[in-house]
């Protein structure tokens, strides 16, 4: 029997990842009594990340890193995750923004959520008990525009599908097609929730509270946003 994986993508995280990890390996610990695993993913971070990654998996069981060569954006990042652990074995894969927008104590929530029955467990800020503390209006309306027009353009149900705090059983991953997944930012996140209920999986919204990052620079650009944009209704066409 495999074990849950946390993946943790990084760029630039020098100042989160060592209180992140300690963090999520403490929760983890807890909710799955059997092990876990977390591994960093990093894209050769010019801050140094990636040797304070190395440290930790030397100080910390079942830690480990994949060191990139070069910056890829996010979703390849979680592909080259989730490969290292389907190839591992693990029982769920997780993912979890490495800057404490997400607070690591909901893994375990999410985890429960996937003993109760999901296939996908999804964080989600635009259900009842959810929501977003200190950001902008802007921000606010970019997020909550964002999700609304995935759901129309898609038609789908889910509140938020821009978010990337999730918890897959494995079968999800399996069964989805991994390497044809070519969106990048927001929109690889929109592409595997949608993938996964295309393919019949059951799909659960978790209330979460996300929260501003407190250290380190926000990598979201309008470039992403306008990825998402046009990858969404390209996403409808390639399923029909
Ligand atoms: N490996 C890797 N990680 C990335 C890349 N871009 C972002 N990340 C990480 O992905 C997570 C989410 O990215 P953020 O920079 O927080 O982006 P965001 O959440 O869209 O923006 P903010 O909410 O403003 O922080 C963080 O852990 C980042 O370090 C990338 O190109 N490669
Ligand atoms: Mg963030």
């Amino acid at each position: 029997m495999g074990v849950p994986w946390l993946i943790l993508p990084t760029f630039d995280e020098a100042e989160n990842i060592e209180a992140i990890v300690r963090a999520a390996d403490a929760v983890l610990a807890r909710a799955a009594p059997d092990g876990h695993r977390i591994l960093i993913v990093d894209d050769n971070s010019p801050d140094g990340t990636g040797r304070i990654a190395d440290r930790l998996t030397d100080e910390l069981d079942g830690v480990g890193v994949l060191h990139r060569t070069a910056r890829q954006g996010l979703g390849p990042a979680y592909l080259a995750g989730f490969a290292h652990a389907l190839a591992g074995g693990a029982s769920h894969v997780m993912e979890m923004d490495a800057d404490f927008s997400h607070d690591p104590a909901d893994l375990a929530r999410l985890l429960q959520a996937t003993r109760d029955g999901a296939d996908l467990a999804l964080g989600s800020r635009y259900v009842d008990g959810g929501g977003v503390s200190d950001w902008g209006l802007l921000r606010r309306c970019v997020s909550r525009g964002g999700s609304w027009y995935a759901r129309v353009v898609l038609g789908l149900k889910i509140r938020d599908l821009t978010g990337g705090f999730k918890c897959f059983r494995r079968e999800v991953l399996e069964a989805i097609d991994l390497p044809t997944v070519r969106s990048h930012g927001y929109a690889f996140q929109v592409e595997l929730t949608y993938r996964t209920i295309l393919a019949g999986f059951h799909v659960t919204e978790v209330p979460i509270t996300f929260r501003d990052r407190r250290l380190g620079h926000s990598k979201m650009s309008w470039r992403i946003a306008v990825e998402a944009m046009v990858l969404v209704p390209q996403l409808r066409r390639r399923s029909r």
